[in-house]
């Protein structure tokens, strides 16, 4: 009777052994410390086999101590230029920081301790394809935990990991356009191929000195070829031509066996699924992409800022918004629209702001498109116009920045709001405004959806179909100093599940999805929220090009089976 127990036991150890075996991989990857991490002989044999692009990465705060300065400018700290030589630099600092680590480890500007969080411990910074073969090569042989990037623009820090090894692709810089894109025999029309460490402007510069436009993100350092395209990828041309996504051609891609794949409609068809939409970093190293193009056109681009003097004018001017929104979908308008609450004033006052696009639409005529829109805003008590500035000129100078404002702290949330939900009006000015009182820095609104979105349904890709039947686009941000304490930062990041997205549903209906490139890393049922009925599809195509998870994000496919830094499995 007393060997019961012991043969169960026995049985139990079996079993667990097997099952470890059957997934053939360890619990937990390796990291400084464990028995399996590579020595400083082995990282110095990876170096040469990277000719040298190895390097070891630290906090941006740190390297900024580093300077001969000891300090970065606040011009410097800001720019995602500037930020984007770092390679451990986030342009939101706060995903440099290890908050939950045990204890917490953080870099702060001012700080006078730095820990390095979650900042990785080396980078390769990439040159060459095999540059990008032989760390990932490294990576599973040493099962380390990877991490991928270009830009570190990312909302959800999901180009950053602590205790891992980086790929940066910041230096695949080649641009090449052609009249004629063959996919085997068929042309393809014009098309550009841009290496994934290109930036949004250097793009809109080249686009333009070659005649032509790229759905393109507005911003000046997000790379399209980079995480942008994989999580769809919005702009200010998508009701005239569709996402991002909708309008990429082809991949070249290093997946986790190591191998440069071409991915297109005929070559890896399911894995072009689900490079299009299916989340960003979930799925290799993109080396480069190649999108189509249009040829260029004039665009009439206004900035317009309302001030509404209270609560209820604010609501009014939010609603005749709403009301006014297919005004514009005549002329395929891209708009970006914001709400604020003044902060500063004694009194409750609201910002409203609208940036708005108009393909081939002369001056005048958005003017005329856009005045029962003003005469309505204008009229509400206690609505005022504070500005208005009408532009006309090439697509490309249009929506070219110089650089991206960052290097604060900042979480994002986010919901697609249905079409439908605009004929409700009322309901969406009083939550736009019940939003903007919660504390968040900005209710920001992307009319981004319709027209061509809408139309390019059918397109089988991992594309989430709340985006065909969206109107909008709505993220809240929420941001912090550093004078913040932990607390109060743990609070902040949680506040969109607590505060705003309750808000949201009341307009939005329970299950809206969402942009997965602009969202909350926090979302409870990311599958779902930013994937939709893909998942299960995209769970397929990931066990088929990465059975060993060594690509895995926050809120990404496959991230389910980890914990929240990629470390162990769960
Ligand atoms: C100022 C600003 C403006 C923005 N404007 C827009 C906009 O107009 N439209 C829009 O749709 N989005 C916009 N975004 C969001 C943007 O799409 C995401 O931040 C996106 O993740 C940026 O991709 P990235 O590669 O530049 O960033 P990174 O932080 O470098 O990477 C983001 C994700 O992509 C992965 N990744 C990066 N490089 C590669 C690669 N070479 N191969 C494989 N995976 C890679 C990373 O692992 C990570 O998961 C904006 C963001 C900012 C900060
Ligand atoms: C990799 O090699 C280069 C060139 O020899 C060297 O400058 C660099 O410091 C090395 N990187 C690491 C992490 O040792
Ligand atoms: C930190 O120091 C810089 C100068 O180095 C200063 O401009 C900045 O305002 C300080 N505070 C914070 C919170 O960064
Ligand atoms: C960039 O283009 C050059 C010339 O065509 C090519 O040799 C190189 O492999 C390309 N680099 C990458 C990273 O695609
Ligand atoms: C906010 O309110 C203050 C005080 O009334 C005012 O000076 C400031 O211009 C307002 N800000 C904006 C952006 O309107
Ligand atoms: C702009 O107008 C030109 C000339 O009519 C036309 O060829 C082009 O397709 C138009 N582009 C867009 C985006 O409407
Ligand atoms: C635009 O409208 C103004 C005022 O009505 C008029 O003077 C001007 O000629 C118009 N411009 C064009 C190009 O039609
Ligand atoms: C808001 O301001 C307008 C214009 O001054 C005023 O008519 C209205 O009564 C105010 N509403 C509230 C609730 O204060
Ligand atoms: C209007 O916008 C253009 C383009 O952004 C800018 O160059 C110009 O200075 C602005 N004019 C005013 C009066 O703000
Ligand atoms: C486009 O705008 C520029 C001004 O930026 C103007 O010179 C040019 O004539 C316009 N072209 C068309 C076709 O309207
Ligand atoms: C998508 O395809 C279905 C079935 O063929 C069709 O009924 C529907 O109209 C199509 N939708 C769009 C937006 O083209
Ligand atoms: C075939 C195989 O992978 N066997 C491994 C199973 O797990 C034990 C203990 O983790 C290893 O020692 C075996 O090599």
């Amino acid at each position: 009777m007393s060997v019961a127990p012991a043969l169960t036991l026995l049985l139990c150890a079996l079993l667990a052994r097997t099952q470890e075996n059957s997934t053939n991989s360890p619990h937990c990857r390796n990291i400084p410390g464990s028995p399996g991490y590579p020595t400083a002989s082995v990282w110095n044999e990876l170096n040469a086999t990277v000719s040298g692009h190895l390097v070891k990465v630290i906090p941006s705060a740190k390297y900024c101590h580093s300077l001969p300065t000891g300090v970065c400018t606040d011009a410097e700290w800001t720019s995602a230029e500037f930020r984007g030589t770092i390679p451990g630099a986030m342009n939101e600092v706060n995903w440099e920081q290890g908050y939950d680590l045990n204890p917490p480890s953080l870099c702060l500007r001012n700080g006078t301790t730095c820990g390095q969080g979650d900042v990785p411990t080396y980078s390769v910074e990439a040159e060459t394809v095999s540059d990008v073969q032989a760390a990932v090569k490294f990576s599973a042989a040493h099962n380390l935990r990877l991490a991928v990037k270009s830009s570190g623009h990312d909302f959800l820090g999901r180009s950053t990991a602590p205790n891992a090894l980086l790929i940066r692709t910041t230096n695949f810089q080649n641009i090449s356009f052609t009249g004629s894109f063959f996919i085997g025999s068929q042309d393809m029309g014009s098309a550009v191929t841009i290496g994934s460490g290109v930036h949004a402007n250097t793009l809109y510069l080249q686009s333009k000195a070659n005649s032509k436009i790229v759905v393109s993100p507005l911003a000046a350092t997000v790379c399209t070829a980079g995480g942008y395209v994989q999580g769809a990828g919005h702009s200010a041309l998508s009701p005239t031509f569709g996402l991002a996504a909708d309008n990429v051609l082809e991949f070249h891609i290093v997946v986790a066996s190591g191998e440069l794949l071409q991915v297109n409609r005929n070559s890896h068809p399911d894995l072009f699924y689900a490079l299009r939409g299916g989340g960003a970093g979930s799925w290799g190293v993109i080396v480069s992409a190649t999108f189509r193009t249009f040829p260029t056109f004039n665009v009439s681009s206004n900035v317009i800022v309302l001030i509404a003097q209270n609560e209820t004018a604010a609501a009014a001017l939010v609603a005749v918004h709403a009301q006014h929104i297919f005004d514009w979908d005549s002329v395929h308008a891209g708009q970006y629209f914001l709400l604020t609450k003044n902060s500063t004033a004694t009194a409750s006052t609201y910002i409203f702001g609208l940036n708005t696009y108009m393909p081939n639409v002369s001056i005048n005529e958005s003017i005329a498109l856009f005045s029962p829109f003003m005469e309505a805003a204008t009229a509400i008590p206690g609505v005022f116009l504070d500005l208005q500035n009408y532009t006309y000129g090439n697509i490309n100078d249009a929506v070219f920045q110089a650089d991206d404002s960052v290097g604060n702290n900042a979480v994002l949330g986010s919901r697609l709001l249905p079409a439908s939900i605009y004929h409700s009006p009322k309901e969406v000015g009083e939550a736009f405004v019940e939003l903007a009182n919660t504390g968040a820095t900005e209710v920001l609104g992307h009319l981004v959806a319709g027209g061509k979105v809408a139309e390019n349904a059918n397109i089988s890709s991992a594309v989430h179909p709340a985006w065909r039947t969206a109107k909008t686009h709505v993220i809240l941000a929420n941001a912090w100093d550093d004078a913040a304490t932990l607390p109060e930062v743990n609070a902040l990041r949680k506040s969109f599940q607590t505060t705003q997205l309750p808000i949201l549903k009341k307009i939005a209906g329970p299950n809206a999805g969402a942009y997965s490139n602009e969202a909350d890393l926090l979302e409870p049922d990311f599958q779902t929220t930013f994937f939709g009925p893909n998942y299960a599809k995209l769970s397929a195509i990931k066990k088929k090009y990465d059975p060993e998870d060594l690509f895995i994000v926050g809120a990404g496919v496959g991230s389910e089976r980890w914990d929240e830094w990629g470390i162990c499995r769960i």
